[in-house]
Order: C-alpha cells, then structure tokens, then sequence
C-alpha cells in the first residue's frame, strides 16, 4: 500500500488516495473470486466533514440477514455519539474534528499476549467481511447496517486471554480536543461499555472497520468499533481505545449514569420495558411514512437462534 503524505488541504494522518478507485462492483467481483480480500482500496480522503472512506474489499456473510439496508445516508446521519453531541444530526455535522490517524488500540489485562496493535494492522488482521446486521437502539428505533469487519474472536484469539479473564471492557476515545461533547456531562467519560467474554467470543460480534463496503465514518465510530446486534445499540462502543479483560464484571458508562434504566445486559428484550417506555415495537429508520406500522421488536433482535443459549438458565428480566 503505498501512502503518500501530500502537501495541502490532505492530512498525512488521515490517508490519502493516488489511485482511482475501482467501482465497487469489480471489486466486489474480486473478492467473490478470491483475489485479494482483507486488503484495501485507499479512497478519497478529502478531509470534508463527511468523509466517504476509503474503499474495503470483502466478501459477504452468510451472517448476514436478508433484510434491506437502510440508506447509507440514514446510517451516516441519524447517529447516536454523545461525544459530539446528543441530537441525532451532531455527530455527523461535528465528528470531522475526530483525528483517526494514528490510531492505535491497547488490548491488555488477564491474557497472555497484550499487544498494541495499531488500525492498519487491525486492517488486515483477519479477511474483512460484509455483515448485514440488524441493529436496534434502547430508544426504539432500528436500522439494517451493512458493517464491515470480522468476527472479534479473532483479535481475541491473539492475545490469548487467560482463564480468569471473565469479562472484556472496551474504553472509547474522550478527548476534549476532539470531542466538543464532552464538556457536557451527560454520560461519565470516557465512554465504556463491557461483555461477557463468551458474549465476545461469539461469532456474530463483530470487530468493525466499516460500512457500506468504506472505512467507517467519523460519525459512526471510526476508525474502529464493536457491533453487538442482539444487544440494544449502546453496547455498541465507538472509536475505541482500549479492549481490557478482566475478572470482574465492569461499570459500564450507561449502567453508571442510570442503574434502573440500563443494566450490564441489554440483551434487546421486547418484554421487559425501559422504566420509561416500551420495548416491545420499534420505528424502522426510513419506513417511517405516515400510516407505517411499527415494528414488533423481537428477542435478541431476532438473533435468538444464535445467542439464546448464552443466557441459558439467567432470568433476563433481573438481568436486563
Ligand atoms: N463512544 C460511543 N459509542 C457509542 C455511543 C456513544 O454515545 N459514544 N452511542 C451508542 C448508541 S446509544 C448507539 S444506538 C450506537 C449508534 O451507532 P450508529 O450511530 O453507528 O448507528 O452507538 C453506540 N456507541
Ligand atoms: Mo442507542
């Protein structure tokens, strides 16, 4: 990969083009014909507000529901990043002062092999994939994601955790300089948030690079994220910094700031209701025209094939 650090508006952190890109579809073709997959296309880097990314090869999983995404300008600008402010429309007009390279993510603490591994190493650690998830948010709103990453386990393999490594803790960016929203003091900072270490072995959590076949954008977390879809969308944490193992079970930003509302689980759960408000439907983002129906919300966000049996004997609604 050759990387150029040129002259003006182009930050050398921040990557930078020299080639036109191929369209997507070819390179899509490529990767179905097994040619190059994990490496990358870099893309327009024009250091704009919303940067598009730079291009991924992958190949789609058969993880991947079936469902249609929603559009790429939903996902990309109805976002929930408290860093840069609370109203859905923040992150994507704020998110362009994130500085996401260098970029570098700790893993450490109960494993055998703690490493700094730095993004592009992340890049191509294992062969990126195409995840169509499903994803809902605490607030009752869905969206289907086109993520793009590989399962986390297989970071984790690497490091090689050790038997008493119950629990991984995910420590996000929080710097002011950056991050205009945390002057505000709607949530502890830095942001963090946890799971089970069988939770995050599984295979459907993903350690996520990109979307819509790109690099992730500022907005949604780059350069890199975590994306749990059978768990309400927080547990999902953005720009992260540090993965930890640990023996015990870590404080979460949500379950600090409201214990009753938010619990170390959030397995999405349409029967146990947020104090608040209902679980039980949802507002698909993008179908919401005047007469459209909400949604049932289903269990696990109808992942429960797969993650039920994780759960096996806990009672979900003490557990939420
Ligand atoms: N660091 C960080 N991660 C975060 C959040 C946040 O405010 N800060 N919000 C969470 C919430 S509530 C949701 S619903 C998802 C939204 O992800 P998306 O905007 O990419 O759809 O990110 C989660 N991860
Ligand atoms: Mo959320």
């Amino acid at each position: 990969m050759s990387r150029n650090s040129s002259t003006q508006v182009i930050r050398p952190s921040e990557i930078t083009p020299q080639r036109v890109f191929e369209k997507r579809r070819a390179i899509l073709r490529a990767a179905a014909a097994g040619v190059a997959y994990g490496s990358l296309e870099w893309a327009n880097a024009q250091g704009s507000a919303a940067p598009a990314g730079s291009k991924l090869v992958t190949a789609r999983s058969t993880l991947s529901t079936m469902e249609r995404p929603t559009s790429h300008a939903d996902v990309t600008g109805y976002n929930n990043f408290y860093e840069f402010g609370t109203d859905k429309e923040d992150p994507a007009r704020h998110a362009h002062t994130l500085r996401i390279r260098p970029w570098t993510v700790a893993v450490e603490g109960e494993v055998n092999r703690p490493k700094v591994f730095d993004i592009d190493e992340l890049l191509r650690l294992a062969p990126l994939e195409e995840r169509v998830y499903r994803m809902r948010c605490v607030e009752g709103w869905s969206m289907v994601i086109p993520w793009v990453g590989y399962s986390l386990s297989e970071l984790i393999r690497r490091v090689e955790p050790r038997g008493n490594a119950k629990y991984v803790e995910f420590v996000t960016l929080a710097d002011r300089r950056q991050m205009p929203g945390l002057s505000s003091p709607v949530l502890e900072w830095p942001y963090v948030e946890g799971l089970r270490i069988d939770e995050a072995n599984h295979r459907l959590t993903l350690l996520t690079l990109g979307l819509y076949g790109e690099t992730l954008p500022k907005q949604n977390g780059a350069p890199v994220r975590v994306v749990v879809p059978w768990k309400y969308g927080f547990k999902s944490g953005k720009s992260i910094v540090r993965i930890r193992f640990v023996e015990k079970q870590p404080v979460t930003s949500w379950n600090r700031s409201a214990p009753y509302e938010y619990g170390f689980y959030s397995n999405v759960n349409p029967e146990v209701d947020h104090p608040r408000w209902s679980q039980a439907r949802e507002r698909r983002i993008g179908e919401d025209g005047f007469l459209t129906p909400k949604r049932a919300t289903l269990m696990f966000n109808g992942y429960a094939d797969e993650v039920a049996s994780l759960y096996a004997g806990m009672d979900l609604r003490k557990q939420f």
